[in-house]
């Protein structure tokens, strides 16, 4: 990758894209569109259909269809496998451009955008190709008279609401397993970053993906988003974005065919520092990208820093060095750090909890202040924020921001009940040179995962989840396809 080649695509004018239904490119049914705006200058990008309750309908007609006559349901795992595998080199042929477009609506610096987004998606459609023709149905241990079979079956029409930050990853640890495992799927991008999603969508027929099997609506979540929910029609919603949204959804749920749900929502994730860390100078630069890169926009953002006591001061004055150090700026340059923060609401929500942060006593250290204002882009300055209690609005609640909130701790007792005090349970890092310690803590911390003398960068053979109100149901390596599978079974009298 290479400034000139991201710099020939910065500008390309986009024009208006449409659904994408049973094969084809149609406009939303009463012609309606959104404009996209780009948080690289806040101005107006391009725009998409504005999707209508009709719309998705006829999505989910489609994928019903498709999936009822078995073009694909029905398809042999391993030509399965020749479809997902050939666009898997479609997204890796077309990687940059996907990844410009995926920066160009929601904000993440091209380096983390490129490795994140199309490689990590090519690297999931791989991985979910390969596995499918692996994947085997059990004998149960019967009588000799009787036989027992249980197989593992396709759900159906699996409906997949996706957020704005690393839409094709996240798009891509659902949409993988599903078809996969021959699901028709209709998919929901965030109505602010649908672009990438779109491309996606084309790509996946270019490869061979049947008319029907991958259908994508874009609009308004309260709209199209909750008519997926809400339909008879679809077996299983698959979704990653707010604990408002996913409460809802259960509700939608609920209130209709009482369809399977699976919940990736947000978190409070505690980064905890012990004296014995292996490397403190390692633990302060590895924290700071914790929290800091994507602008604080990564569900598992280790927000929270629990500091031990003793070490406490040498250590946040380290952090600060580098939250300052780190290059704020256009998401598109390749030495960016930190890209924009993904609109102005949610910049505007930022500073709000820093200011409440200081009405509550914290003491802001660095940033807390939107910068490169001329740009007309939605940037803000690391902020580290510190003497921030159990009880402080920015100690319980998540940001999605690039907002750091420091709790200095005495012993491992006091860590643990602080990294619990919280009603979410996504992610956790603890950094000690105590072994006995490191596992006491993996044992006593209630998240999904647990960071050992780093944080983040796990890769996608290991399972991404959360507990309590973080979600359930994982997200990447196999175990992602029993979300997908059905149990079914068959007693046979010999
Ligand atoms: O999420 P929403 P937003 C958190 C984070 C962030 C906040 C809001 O705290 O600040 O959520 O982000 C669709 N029925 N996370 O507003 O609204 C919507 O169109 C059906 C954490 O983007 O939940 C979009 O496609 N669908 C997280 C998707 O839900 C509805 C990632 C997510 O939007 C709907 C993102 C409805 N009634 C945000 N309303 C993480 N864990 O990474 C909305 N949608």
């Amino acid at each position: 990758m290479n400034q000139s080649d991201i710099d020939a695509l910065r500008s390309q004018v986009l024009s208006p894209r449409s659904h994408f239904i049973g094969g084809r490119w149609v406009s939303a049914s009463e012609g309606g569109h959104r404009d996209v705006l780009s948080p690289i200058d806040g101005t107006v990008l391009t725009q998409i259909a504005e999707g209508t309750p009709a719309d998705m309908q006829a999505a989910i007609a489609a994928a019903r269809v498709a999936f009822e006559d078995g073009r694909w349901s029905r398809r042999s795992p391993a030509e399965r496998k020749k479809v997902l595998l050939k666009l898997a080199d479609l997204i890796e042929r077309h990687a940059l451009e996907l990844a410009v477009l995926g920066v160009r609506d929601n904000g993440t610096e091209i380096t983390m955008a490129m490795k994140a987004e199309p490689m990590s998606a090519a690297g999931t459609f791989r991985y979910y190709a390969e596995a499918i023709d692996k994947v085997y149905g059990q004998i149960a241990p019967t009588a000799e008279s009787v036989l027992g079979l249980i197989h593992h079956a396709p759900v159906g029409v699996v409906g997949a609401i996706v957020p704005w930050n690393m839409p094709l990853m996240i798009g891509s640890w659902k949409l993988a397993p599903a078809l996969a495992t021959g699901n028709s799927v209709v998919l929901k991008p965030a109505e602010s970053a649908s672009l990438s999603l779109l491309k996606l969508a084309e790509l996946a027929a270019e490869a061979g993906m049947p008319d029907g099997v991958l259908n994508v609506v874009t609009g308004s979540g309260r709209v199209v988003g909750e008519t997926l929910a809400l339909s008879m029609d679809v077996d299983l919603l698959v979704f990653t974005g707010s604990g408002a949204t996913g409460r809802r959804l259960l509700e939608y749920s609920a209130r209709s065919n009482m369809k399977r749900c699976y919940l990736e929502l947000g978190g409070k994730s505690p980064n905890i520092v012990f004296n014995d860390a292996p490397d403190l100078s390692e633990a302060a630069k590895v924290s700071a990208g914790g929290i800091f890169r994507n602008a604080g926009q990564i569900c598992i953002a280790g927000s929270r820093l629990l500091v031990q006591q003793d070490i406490h001061d040498d250590f946040v004055a380290e952090l600060v060095e580098h939250a300052e150090s780190m290059r704020v700026g256009n998401p598109l340059d390749l030495d960016t750090q930190i890209g924009a923060v993904h609109s102005l609401p949610e910049l505007d929500s930022n500073l709000e909890f820093v200011a409440k942060a200081e009405a509550e006593g914290a003491e802001r250290r660095t940033g807390g202040r939107r910068i490169l204002e001329d740009t007309g882009g939605y940037y803000m300055a690391p902020t580290v924020m510190t003497g921030v209690k159990s009880t402080d609005n920015l100690f319980q609640n998540e940001v999605f921001g690039p907002v750091l909130a420091v709790t200095p701790f005495k012993d491992e007792d006091e860590a643990i009940r602080l990294a619990n005090d919280s009603v979410y349970g996504l992610s956790s890092g603890v950094w000690t040179s105590n072994l006995g310690r490191a596992h006491r803590m993996i044992a006593g911390i209630r998240a999904g995962m647990v960071h050992v003398n780093t944080y983040g960068g796990s890769d996608l053979t290991v399972p991404l989840g959360g507990v309590r109100q973080s979600g359930n149901g994982h997200d990447k390596s196999l175990h992602a396809f029993e979300k997908y599978l059905d149990l079914k079974t068959a007693w046979i009298k010999l």
